[in-house]
């Protein structure tokens, strides 16, 4: 109850802070975008970590303007660096969306608004939703998904193949991308089998003209196997951990 108290107050203390975990294009070896992760640097916990207050924020309703707040730091962030380091595509920020806000039915709107004001390259803004985020309410999902991608921005389908969505779903669901749970890149290295999964999602995404992005890459054999199946995307620690702004800058400076 403490920590829902404390959270009341850390938007506007300035405690959370966006921190940015670098997404590789594996064909070329160089960052093609970021996901943005929330941390919360409390005052006397320290760095209080997701799984802890994502929930409670939910829960509460919190979760509406700290979702907000996330956006507008990671359109801002984004549109900054697409200045400071174009390339093509240009560079591009991923968004988890968590289900409490998925239900607000102005989402869509309130996204398309902070994308303008920032006059930000909508090609900029990859939308993360889960399976049970998306099967919440699959038509007013169709239909939400539909007016972003209608705006240019990219829809993704974060920790794949953990979910219960069935094949019909995803066929029907406006996305742009998959992400495979770290789980299946886990188990990768252990045997044939399991690497014939994450082959068998790759060649589904190309089949369904959807990009492709390994999640929780941990070692280079993991990264070596996943450019063999010829995944195109890949974020993990074997990369970077999330880091905070600077040092994301820093790393779009040595991104030749
Ligand atoms: O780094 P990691 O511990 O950040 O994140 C743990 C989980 O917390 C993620 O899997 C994600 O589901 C959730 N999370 C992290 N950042 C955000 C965010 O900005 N918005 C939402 N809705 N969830 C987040
Ligand atoms: O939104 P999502 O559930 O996909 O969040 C990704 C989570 O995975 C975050 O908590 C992030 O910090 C974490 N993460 C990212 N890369 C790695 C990795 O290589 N290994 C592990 N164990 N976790 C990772
Ligand atoms: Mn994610
Ligand atoms: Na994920």
């Amino acid at each position: 109850f403490q920590l829902e108290m404390d959270l009341r107050d850390a938007g506007e203390d300035q405690q959370f802070q966006l921190y940015y975990q670098p997404i590789l294009d594996l064909n070329i070896g160089k960052i093609a975008g970021f996901e943005a992760l929330i941390r919360w640097q409390h005052p006397n916990r320290g760095l209080v970590p997701p799984i802890e207050f994502i929930e409670i924020a939910e829960d509460t309703g919190m979760i509406l303007a700290m979702g907000e707040w996330i956006l507008k730091e990671a359109c801002s962030q984004v549109q900054q660096w697409q200045q400071q380091f174009p390339q093509q595509p240009p560079l591009f920020i991923g968004v988890n969306l968590s289900s409490r806000q998925f239900l607000q039915p102005n989402l869509a709107t309130t996204i398309a608004n902070i994308v303008h004001h920032y006059r930000l390259d909508p090609r900029g803004l990859k939308l993360e939703l889960t399976e049970s985020v998306a099967m919440n309410d699959v038509d007013s999902a169709i239909q939400q998904l539909t007016y972003l991608k209608d705006e240019g921005l990219h829809i993704s389908l974060d920790d794949f193949g953990t979910g219960y969505s069935s094949l019909s779903y995803l066929h029907r669901l406006p996305i742009d991308s998959l992400k495979i749970d770290k789980s299946f890149v886990d188990r990768m290295e252990t045997n044939q089998e399991n690497e014939n999964i994450v082959g068998t999602i790759v060649t589904l995404a190309q089949r369904l003209n959807l990009d492709i992005v390994a999640e929780g890459v941990e070692t280079i054999d993991q990264a070596r196997l996943l450019k063999g199946l010829q995944c195109q995307y890949a974020q993990g620690y074997y990369f970077s951990k999330p880091v905070p702004r600077n040092q994301a800058t820093k790393l779009l400076s040595q991104n030749k």
